[in-house]
């Protein structure tokens, strides 16, 4: 028989909840031919593990692990890529989405052929947010409202992670998606370039089961980028723009740290120019990390820290030795300081971003 509805999961340390959530599913999904494809990214807790255990019993399940990749989005639709059946559906593995509703998502695709989409929806009537804290509620209304703006569509939650769709729908623009950060009903909606038909289910958005959460201020910022992506990406590359935004704060950082520790610090050239490439490099690091404590761990984050300064500290040998030479030359301090920062850090930018950015 074949499989009628795939329910594809992302995980990232989710190792206390894989196994409820498949119990939960194969309940609630009695009478439809399912499976399930978790696609984890390299947990360091095990997820994989348990999740293949759980698929060794259960031919229904399948662990897809992804190594060296990381993100939410993509995770989906690789998720997505690899099933064949007519119907998918993407919801979370911490038991907040009420899996309940999966039939009658179901059955409304089901039932109307016209409709590309059926979301899981915690702002029409009878959904809900649970015991969201006054600030977080604020940032997904604000949130919500920005992704309405862009998508034009009547969609009063186009920040949720639980919908079903259908498979020809998503093989039309799956080579559209911008597949970075968190929020793929938004890509989904947002790269459509014909009208999305959708049908909002309301649900109560439950509190974690187990583990925690990995909603940090990365994920904002992936979604500011999407968003801009998704209004000026077809004039201007996004990438480009945003390489000559980092370069020029941070030779704006550089130059005004220049100024004031030489004023203040009445250092030689050399000391002041390697202080200020550090500090600056250790900005660039916080804005560029990829790894968080939250996420991935103090070990980790401090390996990439460690790591990421001794790439960094090439640039800055070069950098100062390029700024003695041209100080030595004859050029003024700060010409010369400036000169040097620029080409640390496109060396910051070039080959830290090549090794890190994943
Ligand atoms: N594969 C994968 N899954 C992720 C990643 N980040 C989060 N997830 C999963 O996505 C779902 C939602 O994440 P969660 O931290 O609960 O976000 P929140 O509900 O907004 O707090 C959970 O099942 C996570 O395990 C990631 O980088 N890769
Ligand atoms: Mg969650």
């Amino acid at each position: 028989m074949s499989v009628e509805l795939t329910v594809v999961i992302p995980t990232y340390n989710e190792k206390d909840n894989v196994k409820a959530l498949t119990e939960k599913l194969a309940s609630t999904l009695e009478g439809v031919s399912w499976e399930a494809i978790f696609v984890d990214d390299d947990s360091s807790d095990g997820t994989a593990d348990i999740i293949r255990d759980i698929a060794s019993k259960d031919v229904r399940v399948r662990c897809l692990q992804r190594i060296g990749r990381k993100g939410l989005s993509s995770a989906c639709i690789e998720g997505m890529l690899s099933c064949s059946s007519d119907y998918m559906a993407v919801m979370d593995a911490d038991m907040q989405h009420d899996e309940r509703i999966l039939p009658k998502m179901l059955e409304a695709l089901k039932e109307n052929s016209e409709l590309d989409i059926v979301v899981g929806s915690r702002y029409v009537e009878g959904g809900g947010v649970g015991q969201w804290s006054a600030i977080r509620k604020m940032i997904s209304c604000f949130a919500t409202k920005i992704g309405q703006a862009v998508i034009r569509a009547d969609l009063k939650d186009p920040m949720s992670g639980f919908f079903m769709l259908r498979q020809s729908f998503f093989q039309e623009i799956v080579r559209d998606l911008n597949g970075k950060g968190f929020k793929i009903l938004f890509d989904l909606f947002a790269s459509s370039s014909k009208k999305v038909k959708f049908k909002e289910m309301p649900y109560d958005f439950r509190q974690r089961n187990a583990g925690e959460s990995k909603l940090d201020l990365r994920v904002s910022v992936d979604y500011g980028i999407m968003v801009l992506d998704k209004i000026i990406g077809k004039f201007v590359s996004i990438r480009f723009l945003l390489f000559f935004i980092n370069a020029f704060l941070v030779l704006l950082l550089h130059y005004f740290m220049l100024m004031f520790a030489a004023i203040i610090l009445r250092q030689s050239f050399v000391f002041t120019q390697l202080l200020v490439s550090l500090i600056v490099l250790m900005v660039f690091f916080m804005f560029n990390k990829t790894r968080s404590v939250k996420k991935d761990g103090v070990l980790k984050f401090v390996w990439e820290a460690l790591s990421f300064s001794s790439f960094g500290c090439i640039g800055v040998v070069i950098n100062v030795s390029i700024a003695y030479c041209l100080y030595d030359f004859g050029l003024t301090g700060m010409l010369s300081g400036l000169i040097g920062g620029s080409i640390g850090s496109l060396w910051n930018y070039i080959a830290i971003k090549q090794v890190f950015r994943k």
